[in-house]
């Protein structure tokens, strides 16, 4: 297999794009397609002060190296969930991000929750009724707060994510497995500013999780290998394998998938229904706007504790 740029011996081949490259032009194309979908779904400019979220792991390290070598004004944002598994999978993670940013003189700004709260993940979860079997579900209203928190407080107008396409058709998958209205009609490569709440963005959405990986790994960048020993079996997990099993008979399914789901959405095959612009009321305990009035969800977490 040659490159189909330079001719020389391909490092990767990517069927579902007709494409194989060399070391060099793989790693000059993920930033020039990174750059067109930063274009094309109007996600930000270098106007835009933008704040990344690193877990430590391939995709937000790829992300924020791409964005980084676009010239675009990125900030990190790590959050320690303090979760350990065996694997001290937290600190592992951290050190990740941190060694990254400061390899490259990028500002990594640090939320501890177990230093901040006195509580970690799955301790919380634990104690709480809805998170017993389900951490993740804790854990994403914890991650969403620090994140509007962050981002409010420091004045930046954009969040980005490192989530690629199998995240996104996973996601769009379990949604359309129960018909989850609210939910299809949110998923988007950009969800709108809200009144306190910035503009999320996701620019590696369209790329295969073994193309972040394969940029990652031709980068030299070092990310936490393990995964969240809470992302195991957990429902994601279980429908990204089925996905795999079906890209497996037909090479692109996946990005099929989620592309026309985008086409479909921009033709007006879904609407946003009253629940989506719903009104917000600001938290008396932190401030934050949320849909419920009295305290926000976040703060009924921690007050329980
Ligand atoms: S970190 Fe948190 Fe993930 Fe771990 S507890 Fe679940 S949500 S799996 S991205
Ligand atoms: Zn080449
Ligand atoms: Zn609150």
């Amino acid at each position: 297999m040659r490159c189909r740029k330079c001719g020389a011996k391909a490092s990767i081949n990517l069927p579902e794009h007709r494409l194989a490259c060399c070391k060099t032009h793989y790693l000059e194309w993920i930033p020039e397609q990174t750059e067109r979908f930063i274009q094309k779904y109007h996600m930000f400019t270098h106007e835009n002060r933008i704040l990344l979220a690193v877990s430590g792991g391939k995709d937000s390290l790829a992300l924020w190296d791409v964005l980084w070598q676009l010239g675009y004004s990125v900030d990190g944002l790590y959050i320690n969930l303090g979760i350990d598994g065996g694997v001290g999978y937290s600190s592992q993670s951290q050190r990740c991000a941190q060694q990254f940013a400061d390899t490259r003189g990028l500002n990594l700004i640090v939320s501890n929750i177990p230093e901040e709260h006195g509580i970690t993940i799955p301790e919380l979860a634990s104690r709480s009724a809805r998170g017993k079997e389900r951490p993740c579900a804790i854990c994403g209203i914890v991650k969403r707060h620090v994140m509007n928190q962050v981002t409010t407080s420091n004045g930046y107008s954009i969040i980005a994510t490192g989530h690629n396409l199998d995240d996104e058709a996973a996601v769009l998958f379990g949604n359309t497995l129960v018909w989850d209205g609210e939910q299809i009609v949110r998923q988007s490569p950009v969800l709108p500013a809200k009144p306190g709440m910035a503009r999320k963005v996701k620019p590696f959405c369209r790329f295969y999780e073994r193309e972040t990986a394969a940029y990652t790994l031709l980068r030299g960048i070092e990310y936490v290998y393990d995964e969240c020993p809470h992302a195991v079996g957990n429902r994601s997990n279980e429908i990204k394998t089925l996905l795999n099993q079906m890209e497996a008979d037909k090479p692109g399914v996946k990005l099929t998938f989620y592309l026309s789901f985008l086409q479909a959405k921009k033709n007006g095959l879904f609407q946003e229904t009253n629940a989506s612009t719903m009104d917000l009321h600001p938290c008396p305990t932190c401030g934050q706007l949320s849909v419920h009035e009295g305290t926000c969800t976040f703060c009924r977490l921690f007050e329980t504790h």
